[in-house]
C-alpha cells in the first residue's frame, strides 16, 4: 500500500516543480521586456513630443511678440503727432524760448520797438499754451517783426493761440500788410460797440473795412485757439477754440502781392501793442478743414 502513495506523491512533486519551473521560467523575463519596452517607447516619444511642442510655440511666440510690439509702436508714434501731417503747412513759430520758423524757410522773427521799424522793445517766454511747451510773452511797449512774404497770393489759414493780459480796442496781436491801407489785423477787442474779437481787414480796392469776426471776444488770462481759413473766392470763416464761429463772405483778397509784411503785437497806427502771450502761430497755403482745425485744437 505504500508504492501507491509514494507514486502518487511523486508524480504530484514532479508535476508540481514542473509547473513553477515552467511557469516561473518563461514568464518573468516576458514580463520584464515588455515593462521596458513599453516604458521606454512612452518616455521617449513623450519627451521629445513634449520638448518639440514647447520650443516650437515658444520660438512663435517670441517672434509674433516682437513683431506686434514693433508696429505697435511705430503706429502709436505717428498718431501722436497728428498735425505734423495737416499739408500744406508754410511757416510754423514755436516760440520755443526763441522766434525761429520750425519750418526752416523763413528767417527768425525780430524784436522791435512799439510801432514797425522802431528798436528799443524785448521780449521773454513764458508757459506756452501747449503742457511743457514756451509761449513769446509781450509786455506792451514791444512788438515782432516776421518774415516777409508769410501770406501770398491765394488761399491761406492761420492758426494761433492767444492769451492777453488786457484787451484794448483796436489792439492787434497779428498784422500783415500788403500796403499803407491794404492789411489785415487780428484784433482781441475790433471795432463797434461789442468790440468782438476779428480777423480786422482794410482794402485799397474799394471795398472798405471787414470786420471778420468770431462772433465774441475773447477773455484776459486764459487761452483761446483761433482759426481764420481765406478762399480764394472771399470766403473766410474763423473758428474758436476747434468749433466754427462764423463763416463770411466777401473777405478782401489783401494778400495779392509776395513781399506783404507782418509783424506780432503791433501796426503801424497809435494803438497799443498787446500784451499778454502768443504761441503755436502756423501758416498755410490751403483753407483747413474743419476737422484739422479740431485737430489743431488738439481734439
Ligand atoms: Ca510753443
Amino acid at each position: 500500500m505504500n508504492t501507491p502513495k509514494y507514486f502518487l506523491f511523486a508524480l504530484f512533486l514532479s508535476a508540481f516543480l514542473t509547473a513553477c519551473g515552467g511557469s516561473s521560467g518563461s514568464s518573468t523575463p516576458q514580463e520584464d521586456t515588455n515593462t521596458e519596452e513599453d516604458t521606454t517607447t512612452e518616455e521617449d516619444t513623450t519627451t521629445e513630443e513634449d520638448t518639440t511642442a514647447e520650443e516650437d510655440t515658444t520660438t512663435e511666440e517670441d517672434t509674433t511678440t516682437e513683431e506686434d510690439t514693433t508696429t505697435e509702436e511705430d503706429t502709436t508714434a505717428e498718431e501722436q503727432d497728428p498735425i505734423a501731417d495737416i499739408p500744406g503747412l508754410v511757416a510754423h513759430y514755436a516760440f520755443e524760448d526763441n522766434l525761429m520758423d520750425e519750418t526752416g524757410t523763413f528767417a527768425e522773427g525780430q524784436v522791435t520797438g512799439e510801432n514797425p521799424g522802431t528798436e528799443g522793445g524785448s521780449v521773454t517766454y513764458a508757459a506756452g499754451a501747449a503742457e511743457g511747451s514756451t509761449a513769446v510773452a509781450f509786455d506792451g511797449t514791444s512788438g515782432v517783426e516776421l518774415a516777409q512774404g508769410l501770406i501770398g497770393p491765394g488761399a491761406y489759414s492761420i492758426s494761433i493761440w492767444l492769451h492777453p493780459d488786457a484787451i484794448s480796442q483796436f489792439t492787434t496781436a497779428f498784422y500783415g500788410a500788403a500796403t499803407a491801407n491794404s492789411w489785415v489785423s487780428l484784433v482781441p477787442a475790433g471795432p463797434g460797440d461789442a468790440q468782438h474779437t476779428m480777423l480786422w481787414a482794410g482794402d485799397d480796392q474799394g471795398t472798405g473795412w471787414f470786420d471778420g469776426t468770431f462772433g465774441e471776444q475773447i477773455p484776459t488770462g486764459a487761452w483761446s485757439h483761433l482759426v481764420m481759413t481765406y478762399s480764394e473766392a472771399g470766403e473766410l470763416n474763423t473758428y474758436l477754440n476747434g468749433q466754427l464761429a462764423v463763416a463770411h463772405e466777401g473777405f478782401p483778397n489783401v494778400f495779392s502781392v509776395e513781399n506783404a509784411s507782418f509783424h506780432l503785437a503791433i501796426n503801424p497806427f497809435p494803438d497799443a501793442p498787446y500784451t499778454g502771450l502768443i504761441d503755436e502761430l502756423r501758416i498755410y497755403n490751403t483753407v483747413l478743414t474743419a476737422e484739422q482745425v479740431a485737430t489743431l485744437n488738439g481734439q
